[in-house]
């Protein structure tokens, strides 16, 4: 099939990309009250964001909000962050500044960060000083110096020294206190000559990799989750190279089983203008926009619009601070502010609540991106307004086109219940015919940081009607669906708020011409990859989670439950009353690891010194050479398979730095994994995270074809903060 999309661009693409501190009406109210008429009053937020370093504090005053408020026309600066357009094969470059100081970055006052920050946590520590950074720290109460950030592109296949090593990270330049670390200890970028003081890096992007949906968000070691959570984070696209396909605009022959609905919006193009066309009076800009991105993200809001994230480890435990009567850290192994993962009551789609998208009746393309910190997304399409009172209720489809490393070989109809790779001969499938999923509640489902490339059919959808994308997974950590034929047998999210996502109204008066060139999802025909050749090595890690070796309560023997106030005990004590035990507090931390010769998982912790580890020598791009204790050690250009076992009772979604994967398949304990066994329908192309079920291995195959180091982690984010992280070194032979 003839490559009829565009090349690669010469030389290099250049971004100079700035982190700053801005405030953002993400709840209903400001600027967006002139849009939809309403007179909402809910406060603007403070956020954290990436943007054009060249571009001002956001100010759309002109049009009766106060200034400094985004979106806003004159700057580009959102939360989250604009896309990045990249092509395959063209370098890009990237200036990352930290710009998290007072006056929109350009003071000389350093910021604090807005959410408690645990120096318990094996973390960045910069007040550890060049001795004591990338360690736990022993201030019990929250950090409030400079943040270190580290951009980090989820999914590029980059060299070490721009991959965004979480022990990489940097202070803003300027006022930072006497004796702090300005860099971590792995701090490195492309140029080799960096000091690591100036308050920026410079990155280096290869974009040798095929079309596809990737991300970029901040790693800083140990407040990653509360970096992310504060705002930065953005799309990065790969477009072009062989298997990417044409769009509704960029098509220049037709090509009927290849072209997708686009296009996409494009650079400039800002957050107002596709929104609020009337409010700026300007040309209606999403008239013709067909591919849009769209993170999904949870947060829970204080009354003044800030961003609440929990401060202590009661507030995990359900109880008052008072009613947690244990040694925390230093004086314990339990961390006084860090919670085992986080769950918020709303849900921001693209840096709103709960929103509404007018559509044409027309083929879309979505680019989902889970972009949590702890919740499963499990998402489905239902009309719930029509003109047409018999479309009330019904289902649309998802058609996934491509998962976090390129297209799928098929087209997967998804839909509660159902996961159906389509044959792409033109046909409608039959309905009857249709796959059932692993289990019939089972809908799109998305694990955090996995991203799923969909078509969305809204044709023929009479004008008014209303779609519903709803989500079913918990408001708890997600621990796989039962299999069990029963439906609606496990819990769900709560269906008057995280339940919701977001709305899709079908307004014929979008609807163009081209909206007639994009393929019909069932004639669609995508470009299957060869798959990777048989591993070299067959590596077996695990997956941990541990409890207190120093702290001991009492629950209550029937459920677990910890008895109200949680007091601490000695451990191995007597319990006081009957129907009550002496257990260990936890869950403490989760680790990652490997297995034992008796096939029990061996937790290890970021900087292992257990002498598990093997010490191997990195050199950066500045010259250093480092020693870093690692258990995976690929071999440059081998192929190799990882079984991840998972001795833990949730589900944790495992991504692997540098590599796009295949996943070769799952089995339960104690069984032979059997290639393609356990792979869903939408986990056949390459991705470069996956779901790691409880109480099974999930094997996956990848080529690591650069050399230095990386890391692979759990992308809950709480468990990559808290040890759920390690290093990993690709050698030559
Ligand atoms: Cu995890």
């Amino acid at each position: 099939m003839k490559n009829i999309t565009k090349g690669p661009r010469r030389g290099a693409d250049n971004y100079d990309i700035a982190v700053r501190q801005f405030r953002q009406q993400i709840l209903p109210g400001g600027i967006w009250n002139a849009l939809n008429g309403r007179s909402d009053a809910y406060p603007p937020t403070t956020v954290w964001s990436y943007g054009p370093a060249a571009d001002p504090l956001p100010d759309a005053s002109g049009l009766g909000v106060p200034a400094g408020v985004a979106p806003a026309p004159n700057s580009q600066f959102n939360y989250p962050a604009y896309t990045v357009e990249t092509r395959s094969n063209t370098r890009v470059k990237v200036r990352w500044r930290n710009e998290l100081k007072d006056d929109f970055g350009a003071g000389p006052n350093f910021l604090p960060h807005m959410l408690p920050v645990d120096q318990t946590l094996h973390w960045a520590n910069p007040p550890g000083g060049d001795a004591g950074k990338d360690m736990a720290g022993s201030d019990p109460t929250p950090y409030t110096g400079p943040v270190p950030i580290i951009p980090h592109v989820h999914g590029a296949h980059v060299d070490p020294h721009s991959d965004g090593y979480p022990e990489a990270w940097w202070l803003p330049a300027g006022d930072v206190p006497a004796g702090y670390a300005t860099k971590g200890t792995l701090f490195d970028d492309s140029t080799g000559t960096n000091p690591g003081n100036l308050g920026y890096a410079d990155f280096s992007y290869r974009q040798d990799q095929p079309a596809t949906t990737l991300w970029y968000h901040d790693h800083a070691l140990g407040m990653t989750r509360s970096n992310v959570y504060a705002g930065p984070a953005g799309f990065w696209l790969v477009r072009g190279g062989a298997n990417d396909k044409a769009d509704n605009i960029r098509t220049r022959f037709l090509q009927w089983d290849g072209i997708l609905p686009g296009p996409a919006p494009k650079s400039g193009d800002t957050v107002l203008e596709l929104n609020a066309p009337g409010v700026l009076g300007a040309r209606d800009k999403r008239r013709h926009i067909r591919e849009i991105p769209i993170a999904i993200q949870d947060r829970t809001f204080k009354a003044d619009g800030s961003l609440f994230y929990p401060a202590n480890r009661a507030f995990f435990e359900g109880v008052d601070p008072a009613d947690l009567q244990i040694d925390f850290a230093p004086n314990s192994d339990v961390a006084p502010i860090w919670n085992p993962e986080a769950f918020f009551n709303t849900i921001v789609v693209n840096g709103t609540t709960w929103p509404a998208l007018d559509v044409a009746p027309a083929l879309y393309r979505f680019r989902l991106l889970n972009g949590c910190n702890s919740r499963f997304l499990n998402l489905s399409l239902k009309v719930v307004s029509s003109p047409n009172p018999a479309l009330v209720g019904k289902e649309l489809s998802f058609y996934q086109i491509g998962a976090e490393q390129g297209f799928l070989p098929k087209v997967v109809e998804i839909r509660t219940g159902f996961a159906t790779p389509l044959p792409g001969d033109g046909k409608i499938p039959d309905p009857v015919n249709r796959v059932p999923a692993t289990d019939p509640d089972q809908a799109l489902l998305m694990a955090l940081a996995e991203r799923a490339d969909v078509l969305v059919d809204f044709r023929f959808l009479p004008q008014g009607t209303v779609i519903q994308m709803a989500n079913t997974a918990p408001d708890e950590p997600f621990g796989g669906f039962s299999g069990n034929p029963t439906a609606d047998d496990e819990p769900t999210a709560n269906p008057d708020t995280t339940g919701q996502v977001m709305r899709f109204v079908v307004k014929w008066n979008l609807f163009t011409l081209r909206d007639l060139i994009a393929t019909s999802p069932w004639a669609l025909r995508l470009n299957a990859e060869g798959a990777l050749g048989p591993p070299v090595v067959t590596r077996q890690v695990s997956l941990n989670e541990l409890e207190s070796e120093a702290v001991c309560v009492l629950a209550d023997e029937v459920t677990g439950a910890f008895v109200v106030p949680i007091v601490q005990v000695p451990c191995g004590s007597a319990p006081p009353a009957a129907g009550q035990i002496v257990v260990p507090f936890g869950p403490t931390q989760a680790r990652l690891g490997i297995l034992d010769p008796g096939g029990l998982g061996v937790p290890l912790k970021w900087q292992d010194i257990t002498g598990t580890s093997t010490p191997v020598a990195v050199r950066l791009q500045s010259g250093a050479v480092m020693t870093v204790n690692v258990t995976e050690n690929p071999s440059l250009g081998d192929t190799e398979d990882w079984e991840m076992y998972n001795f833990t009772a949730d589900a944790h979604p495992i991504h692997l730095h540098l590599v796009r994967f295949q996943v070769v398949g799952r089995a339960p304990f104690g069984q032979a994994v059997v290639e393609g066994a356990g792979v869903e329908p939408w986990e056949t192309g390459f991705k470069d995270t996956v779901i790691s079920y409880p109480g099974q291995v999930t094997r996956i195959r990848a080529k690591f074809d650069i050399e230095g180091l990386y890391v692979w982690h759990c992308h809950i984010v709480e468990h990559e903060d808290n040890e759920m992280m390690r290093p990993y070194v690709v050698s030559a032979p």
